[in-house]
């Protein structure tokens, strides 16, 4: 027996609930096709770049009494972008979906994300392999990576990698980045007749990868539950203690729906959402004003401590750092290829950076401290993007805070204790043992990625719907991976992308913080979650996240 803790011996046995529709066997379904689809915007632009999957119907599928055989078939599968838990259900859905339909199929796990298909890096996957990994978090069975699939060289050994191992379908286990690759990949595939088919699974914990085929991209449940468990038993302390502020920091790249879900979960005095801040055009100076104000009144109550909430996303939308992060980014990718800048120091970095922004954009950068400036100028993602994670937004805003608290002060305006303590909360969400909703979501998401092959379609989204029902009245199927995409701007040009959800100010999710937030800022009402249990009641065993049911009741009721 390998070297494996009491938990992880109890979860292999766990066996994962699927929708009735495909509880039957995948060589009892039948697809129905939907409607045709348009992408979200752009259409135009996006129907030309995507000749060929461009506005296919959505699908579901159903039981038939009629059996279905299969020829052998054989499916590689990548891992791609940031872990999120449940990844390794998914491969073992696929994987035994695949057998099922035909023992003799392989299923090959190419290594380190997109560059393992690139590279021809890869495993193929038996019983023993698969069974190590059932209901397990994180995504060691093959291992990730943000390799951009996009050039034409790329595609070409991705298709020479696969011609090698006979493989006629690849499923893509991503988030809107890598699903961007998925239809990229599935496009050019099919513009050359390559007989390749391409099906992305949606994940990340960051919640954003959703719409209304799409109600969850997985690992959020388990990633925010595990947030919730960390700032509950933060309060606690806090409220025992009676002697801290703890800022915290949460993940989720740009939406702010960890954040919130983690808020819900937990009632924090100040929850701060980065697509509300945009909206109401709140500067960097207002939101120290709106939190400073919280502090001052508390202390006032004598209450010298509590807990602040912060969406990893929030600086790229405070509108002043957005526009001087957006001519950032722009400027970065040429200077990154500059030998000149490469060698400058640090200090000669800052000034380089000062000369090229727009006069606006530079007075915003120069004046943030040297920590953040330093932080912002880290490498970008394969994206493009700015690496939101390692800036300590949470550092800039109790150091924004105490010069206002101590100007206060000398006017006479607070007498307060104000100490703070700062987190960041994201990796230790993004690995955890998957709950029973992702574990059962993850298996059922990856059972009908095979499903979709099997039925000949290519560049789709395995879809599971009805999530707060029981997992037996779920609806599988699936969403042209096209219909989620739009055109945005990156590495300072427009590019194809799938359009992120971002938390929504007129959805029943946001109105449930904004009818509370005033009583939780001033009357401790914290919750405490408590870890994720695996075991026990299904009242506290299968429950999904608040922001699922929030938005599957309004969308019930029709509101
Ligand atoms: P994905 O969208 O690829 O799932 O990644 C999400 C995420 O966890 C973000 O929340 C976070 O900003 C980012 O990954 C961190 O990236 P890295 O793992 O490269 O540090």
């Amino acid at each position: 027996m390998k070297n494996l803790s009491p938990l992880q011996i109890e979860r292999l046995k766990y066996q994962p609930k699927l929708p009735s529709s495909l509880a039957e066997g995948i060589t009892r379904l039948v697809c129905k096709e939907g409607s045709d689809t348009e992408s979200v915007a752009n259409q135009n632009e996006i129907k030309q770049l995507f000749k060929n999957t461009y506005g296919k119907p959505t699908v579901t599928f159903s039981t038939s009494s009629d059996l279905q055989t299969f020829e052998q078939k054989n499916v590689g599968v990548i891992l791609s972008g940031g872990q999120a838990p449940g990844g390794h259900n998914v491969i073992a859905g696929l994987y035994d979906a695949l057998k099922q339909a035909n023992p003799d199929n392989k299923l090959y796990g190419f290594l380190g994300g997109p560059a393992g298909i690139i590279e021809g890096e890869y495993v193929e996957f038996n019983d023993e392999y698969i069974n190590d990994y059932r209901n397990t978090g994180g995504f060691d069975i093959i291992g990730s990576g943000r390799t951009k699939l996009e050039t034409e060289e790329q595609f070409k050994k991705s298709l020479a990698v696969c011609q090698k191992l006979n493989i006629s379908a690849v499923v893509i286990i991503g988030g809107d980045d890598s699903n961007t690759n998925a239809a990229l990949l599935a496009e050019w595939f099919a513009a050359n007749n390559s007989g390749i088919q391409v099906i992305g699974c949606p994940k990340t914990i960051d919640g954003d990868l959703k719409n209304e085929q799409i109600e969850i991209s997985f690992g959020f449940d388990t990633a925010t539950k595990t947030y919730g468990e960390l700032i509950g038993n933060i309060q606690r302390d806090a409220n025992s203690a009676k002697k801290y502020w703890h800022f915290i920091k949460i993940m989720g790249r740009s939406a702010s729906h960890v954040a919130l879900e983690a808020a819900l979960q937990t009632q924090p005095n100040i929850t701060l959402i980065s697509e509300e801040v945009e909206a109401k055009k709140m500067s960097l100076a207002s939101i120290i004003d709106y939190m400073t104000d919280i502090i001052v009144k508390r202390s006032e109550n004598k209450k010298n401590f509590g807990i602040a909430v912060i969406p990893e996303g929030l600086i790229e939308f405070i509108p002043e750092m957005g526009a001087m992060i957006a001519n950032l980014n722009d400027i970065m990718s040429t200077l990154e290829k500059d030998g000149n800048y490469s060698a400058a120091s640090q200090s000669e970095k800052f000034s380089i950076i000062e000369n090229t922004l727009s006069s606006d954009n530079s007075k915003v950068f120069s004046s943030l401290p040297a920590l953040i400036k330093s932080q912002l100028l880290m490498d970008r993602d394969p994206h493009g993007n700015v690496q939101v994670s390692r800036i300590e937004t949470e550092k800039l805003l109790i150091s924004m805070i105490e010069e206002k608290l101590a100007l206060l002060k000398s006017e006479g305006k607070y007498t307060g204790k104000f100490s703070a303590q700062s987190h960041f909360f994201g990796y230790e969400g993004r690995c955890a043992f998957p709950s029973n909703f992702d574990a059962d979501y993850c298996y059922s998401l990856g059972y009908n990625a095979f499903a979709l092959i099997s039925f000949g379609l290519t560049g789709y989204l395995s879809s599971v719907r009805n999530l707060t029902a029981p997992a037996s009245e779920w609806i599988a199927g699936g969403v042209p991976l096209t219909m989620m995409m739009n055109m945005e701007r990156r590495h300072g040009e427009m590019k194809p992308v799938i359009k992120k959800a971002l938390v929504e100010l007129n959805g029943a999710v946001f109105k449930q913080l904004e009818a509370n937030r005033q009583d939780w800022a001033m009357n401790d009402k914290y919750l405490f979650p408590g870890a994720i249990q695996y075991f026990g009641p299904g009242s506290v065993c299968d429950i999904t996240t608040r922001t699922l049911q929030l938005e599957q009741s309004k969308k019930l009721l029709n509101v």
